[in-house]
């Protein structure tokens, strides 16, 4: 047992389950022109064959009662039965309970072969999960158009933040050679819903745009097409000089745009359902337009042209910070798009991250979203957890992802949340996308872990709905992966939804960020003020002095506050309403202020991280009594990182108030032992070939 199965593990359901669903999966009625209902079919076949220990028989016609039948509109048998098939879109499905020339059946039925499978799933899903199947009714529409993975995977193997192994694209065997992961990959992402994914690192190589690689990425794409999952690029913008022989990247030159437009077609005569390109530009130094004093959306709107004709998009990034401005770099994204609202072309959608910093453990909504109406934002999560501690530490990010789509924006109002940003609704575009860095890599586990897995599944659950229940999620997830007993789903859903408040209260407590030592964002690095650029170093978000502690982001410092909806800027910006958790991010603090608990400032950032501390702990003795329902391997593997976990989270502990206690100059509270070591001690580890630099 090494989690190479997923979620979708297929093992035997309890004998007394069994019997109940037998007589509702007889037999899978499918037809056997479309190769994704053909899948679909395949998959069902496998699945209900593990979970009913029965042969479950896949065949064009055969309706027996209790049979599922698979289609779509077109089909003839599907069309008698009069569903309600039109407004589910491309990609929706319905499943219902119906009967079929008098006999019991259960229907799975879509205008696609895609949505066909991803009812499919759902159906597995339920059988898998133990929920009830003989009345069925459910209708399913994805809320968000694009659902992508971006991997951050590079030509040599090597994956930019990724702790899950070597990338799983074998570039250099491909396109003659392809390994039968590729299609596991894709069963495990249509399962999710997830329908895209862009295949290299956003720092790009314009290699990826020569023709050796487009045919690789065309394999790919091949492999993925009957899956519902088209491949996309990210493109280096100096590509045209680099590969192409011109002089100059200029957006507004002709030869650039000829350049580009070639590229394109180029691309989409070997992938006709390339999905477009992903761009970082004049970010962290990669080029951009702006190296032509050309702006993002000259850029962005150029590189659309090439791709319109074909109907590619490209989705441009938000992330950026420029050298010359350090004043607040979480005040730059917005600064530069906000005034470029409504000057992107109608197949631009703008990559934005859930915080204006960078996937921290916590941040508070970033302040594009709601502010620019005119443009269709995408989220981007980071599924890898480049500040969470890797793939060792267990945290789930289903409660990180939910907290941000379920953040209010008031953007028009009251009600206005992130999560409706997203789906369109509240701004009326159609064009929707979330886009979820990848933690995915060679690794028999995938994910580096078996708990990271969860946090794959979450990302496309609520890719689909991001209104969806992170808790419900989890609980589904830990019932297909480990087992459905009550006794162990209630526990470990408990402790997958504690997980994400551990980590903030052990690393960045209370709004504090970016705390992280230089290169690896592993390990802690508090005192780091060396680092080139000043908004590099972690000195430069805390600014603990004598006084106090924080980034005062309000009127009397930054002012970034100002860039939420005022509703949001007076709660954010007031000392008395700010939330706790978000306290540090906005404001520096005295360390006598006093806090809710009644504790002073000091007293109640190193309570937090004792709470960080022992809430591990908590979670090592939990998973410790779990053993019964996990076979020996998976739970010996889950029990090693956790002891990783619990000395780690020490260690953040230790070091953290080693270093601010030479602020605070303030006696421990009662209770909370001093750190293990001195200051020196820590600031003295090192950490060379670190993962995924
Ligand atoms: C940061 C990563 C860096 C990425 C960058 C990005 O540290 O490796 O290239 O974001 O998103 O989180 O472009």
């Amino acid at each position: 047992e090494d989690g190479y199965d997923l979620w979708l593990r297929y093992r035997p359901l309890a004998d007394s389950a069994q019997a109940r669903y037998r007589p509702l999966a007889t037999a899978i009625a499918a037809p056997q022109d479309d190769p994704s209902i053909r899948i679909a079919a395949a998959e069902l076949h496998r699945g209900l064959s593990g979970l009913l220990r029965a042969d479950v028989p896949a065949s064009a016609d055969a309706i027996a009662p209790g049979a599922i039948l698979l289609g779509t509109s077109g089909d003839r048998r599907i069309a008698a039965l009069g569903l309600p098939l039109s407004t589910l879109g491309r990609e929706g499905y319905l499943i219902r309970s119906v009967r079929v020339d008098g006999k019991p059946a259960t229907v799975i039925a879509a205008n696609s072969g895609v949505g066909v499978l991803y009812g499919a799933f759902h159906l597995l899903r339920l059988v898998q999960t133990g929920d009830p199947i003989d009345r069925i009714d459910i209708r399913s529409v994805p809320k968000v158009e694009l659902r992508l993975l971006n991997h951050w995977d590079n030509l040599d193997r090597s994956v930019e933040r990724g702790y899950a192994g070597q990338s799983i694209w074998d570039w250099w065997k491909l396109p003659d050679i392809t390994n039968p992961r590729y299609v596991d990959y894709a069963r495990a992402n249509a399962s999710i819903g997830i329908n895209g994914t862009v295949l290299n690192n956003v720092n790009a190589k314009a290699d990826s745009l020569t023709a050796p690689y487009i045919a690789k990425a065309a394999k790919l794409a091949d492999i993925f097409r009957p899956y519902g999952i088209r491949v996309y690029l990210s493109a280096r913008w100096s590509a045209p000089i680099e590969i192409g022989g011109l002089k100059t990247a200029d957006p507004l030159d002709p030869a650039v745009a000829a350049w580009w437009k070639a590229k394109a077609d180029e691309i989409y005569a070997a992938i006709p359902d390339f999905g477009g390109f992903l761009v970082k530009a004049n970010s962290e130094g990669q080029p951009g337009p702006q190296d032509y004093q050309r702006s993002h959306a000259d850029g962005a709107n150029m590189l659309a042209a090439a791709v319109k004709p074909h109907g590619g998009i490209v989705m441009w990034r938000a992330f950026v910070y420029a050298h010359e401005n350090p004043d607040d770099r979480a005040r730059q994204a917005y600064d530069e798009f906000k005034p470029l609202d409504g000057r992107f072309a109608d197949n631009v959608i703008v990559q934005v991250k859930n915080g204006a910093i960078d996937f921290q453990p916590r941040e508070p909504f970033h302040p594009l979203f709601g502010a620019m109406p005119k443009t269709p934002l995408m989220m981007e999560f980071q599924i890898t957890k480049e500040y969470l501690g890797f793939a060792t530490h267990l945290v789930y990010l289903g409660a990180l992802f939910e907290e941000t789509l379920a953040s209010d924006t008031f953007a028009k109002g009251k009600g206005s949340t992130v999560a409706r940003v997203i789906d369109g609704s509240l701004e009326g575009h159609a064009r929707t996308g979330m886009a979820g860095v990848a933690n995915i890599g060679v690794d028999r586990d995938w994910t580096g872990s078996q708990f990271d897995q969860a946090n794959w599944y979450a990302f496309g659950r609520l890719a689909w709905d991001p209104e969806a229940s992170a808790r419900r999620i989890a609980a589904d997830w830990a019932g297909m992966t480990f087992s459905t007993d009550p006794a162990f789903v209630a526990p470990v859903v408990d402790m997958m939804m504690r997980s994400r408040e551990a980590v903030v209260d052990y690393m960045t407590p209370l709004g504090l960020h970016h705390l992280m030592a230089t290169g690896h964002h592993y390990g802690p690095g508090p005192w780091v003020d060396d680092l080139e650029r000043p908004d590099w170093n972690p000195v430069y978000y805390h600014r603990a002095d004598a006084q106090g502690i924080g980034f005062d982001r309000t009127k009397t410092g930054s002012n970034a506050v100002a860039q939420y909806a005022p509703p949001v800027a007076r709660q954010l910006g007031d000392i008395r309403t700010v939330p706790e958790r978000d306290l540090l991010w906005f404001h520096h603090v005295r360390w006598d202020h006093r806090m809710a608990s009644g504790r002073i400032l000091w007293d109640e950032l190193v309570t937090r991280y004792d709470r960080g501390v022992a809430e591990v702990a908590a979670m090592r003795a939990r998973w410790a009594t779990l053993a019964p329902y996990v076979d020996a391997d998976r739970h010996a593997d889950v029990m090693r990182f956790l002891a990783v976990q619990a000395r780690e989270a020490q260690w953040w502990r230790d070091a953290s108030i080693a270093y601010f206690a030479t602020f605070a100059r303030r006696p421990l509270p009662a209770g909370s032992p001093p750190p293990a070591h001195d200051l020196d001690y820590y600031k003295a580890l090192r950490f060379p070939y670190a993962p995924g630099n």
